[in-house]
């Protein structure tokens, strides 16, 4: 999949190399709602390293309803699920362990920490939706919940080697991965199952922040 966008890795790197002064990416961190009618390279800044997600420029749709992409996590390091809202086993469970995972985090760390959830379910996880499980579960401004096309979703679990298949009865069977990215949207540690390997991931996310 990282080979297949390469061409638009490409794209976005000469384009950020002819806008010169305009693509700051700190201009995209201060608000990055504020950048939507942007061109692409002068939201994200300078391209993206050949291992980062974040060459994925697919648009998803965060809880409030604003168009948003992966690239606006750059600069944090990042916990990342993909999960759905009415699952009713896996997914609260994974979603337990970020928030145990967030605690066990050094303080310096856990303040930098974004935490996000993307969804398989294109057709019933909406914003509202997501929205909703943002209140139920207590998850504050750290915590980033997306929905997207069906091609973004199929596209980031590619990605992160994540296996979802959607039943009969409507709910998913997925594969329960853990994602840590580091600041430039690198994967630098996968918890794989839904048992124990929380200190390594906090000692990961730890030496991927430094
Ligand atoms: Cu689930």
């Amino acid at each position: 999949m990282i080979t297949r966008l390469a061409p638009l890795f490409l794209l976005t790197a000469s384009f950020a190399l002819g806008a010169g002064a305009a693509a700051q990416p700190t201009a995209a961190a201060a608000c990055p709602h504020c950048q939507e009618t942007t061109a692409p390279a002068a939201k994200t800044g300078a391209a993206f390293s050949k291992e980062s997600i974040y060459q994925l420029d697919a648009r998803f749709t965060d809880d409030s309803g604003h168009a948003f992409t992966l690239g606006e996590l750059r600069g944090r390091p990042v916990v990342l699920t993909m999960f759905f809202a009415s699952c009713g086993y896996a997914c609260p469970l994974q979603v337990t362990d970020m928030q145990a995972l967030r605690a066990q985090l050094p303080a310096g760390v856990r303040e930098r920490t974004t935490f996000v959830l993307v969804s398989f379910d294109v057709v019933h996880d909406t914003s509202a939706v997501l929205a909703q499980y943002r209140a139920q579960r207590s998850l504050d401004g750290q915590w980033t919940l997306l929905h997207g096309t069906d091609d973004a979703v199929r596209e980031l679990a590619a990605l992160l080697g994540v296996k979802y298949k959607q039943e009969a009865d409507g709910m998913f069977s997925h594969s329960n991965v853990l994602t840590l990215l580091n600041p430039q949207g690198e994967i630098v540690h996968q918890r794989i199952g839904l048992k124990g390997g929380l200190d390594e991931a906090a000692a990961a996310l730890a030496a991927a922040a430094r």
